[in-house]
């Protein structure tokens, strides 16, 4: 099936809202420009962001609609491998969807899955959506947490907090991409599955080859080599 026939059969059974339509479109319009494919930058990013998964104390895996309709099956797989914790965690949010989404990821075997209901008990200030909303077990006492398809207002206020945040976004000039410790610029339905690669292999790495991996990753600098290989790709394209 494909990627868009998954999202739309997701809005029709409740997972995804139809804004995330609409947020995929645009994830689409820079996935061309990118050449569809998982650029030399985002390989490094999957390798800084698997560091800080291993290396973290507390480590949590942020869903929302999209990312469970396109890679729920994926996101579990990564939360054993790390091991982490998934969290529910909606800009849309009604308990209708928290559970739908919960009872969605229970097929593939996640169990206590974070955030759900009542268990979003704890806030981060300065958020005025409903992501302000984070289980004191999950997000609200986490070091590390990776968040696919961000709104830019809860990685910034998630950096305030003294958390490393892991972005998983298409568009490198987001506000999240900007934000985030380590940013992975490519589609989830290619980064979840190569983060899993990724994060097995290097599980073999010693905790002091991970702390080297992640001192030496620069988000900013990774992002601008991205946008040079995006230009790079286009120029291919511009010839007479
Ligand atoms: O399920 P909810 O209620 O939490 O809502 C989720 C959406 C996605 C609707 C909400 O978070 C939203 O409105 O997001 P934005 O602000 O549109 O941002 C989405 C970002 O994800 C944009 O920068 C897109 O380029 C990017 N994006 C979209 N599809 C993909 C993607 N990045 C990676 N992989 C994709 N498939």
């Amino acid at each position: 099936m494909y990627f868009r026939d998954l999202l739309v059969n997701a809005e029709v059974n409740g997972i995804v809202v139809p804004q995330g339509l609409i947020a995929h479109g645009r994830g689409e319009a820079f996935d061309y420009i990118l050449g569809e494919k998982t650029v030399p930058a985002a390989e490094k990013a999957t390798r800084a962001a698997a560091a800080f998964l291993l290396t973290a104390q507390h480590p949590i895996i942020s869903v929302n609609g999209n990312t469970v309709a396109l890679v729920g099956k994926e996101i579990v797989r990564l939360a054993s491998t790390i091991p982490a914790q998934i969290e529910v965690n909606l800009f849309h949010r009604t308990s209708r969807r928290e559970r739908r989404i919960e009872n969605y990821l229970a097929r593939f075997g996640a169990r206590n899955v974070l955030g759900v209901g009542s268990a979003a008990s704890a806030r981060v200030p300065d958020i005025s959506s409903p992501r302000a909303k984070v289980d004191p077990e999950g997000i609200a006492r986490a070091d590390v947490v990776l968040v696919p398809l961000e709104d830019g207002d809860r990685a910034e206020a998630l950096r305030g907090l003294g958390k490393q945040i892991i972005a998983i976004d298409l568009n490198p000039l987001s506000r999240t991409s900007r934000t985030a410790s380590v940013t992975i610029v490519d589609n989830v339905v290619r980064a979840v599955p190569h983060l899993i690669t990724i994060s097995k292999r290097m599980k073999k790495l010693s905790n002091n080859e991970l702390e080297q991996i992640k001192a030496k990753f620069n988000n900013q600098r990774n992002l601008a080599t991205t946008i040079k290989e995006m230009v790079q790709y286009l120029k291919g394209w511009a010839v007479d």
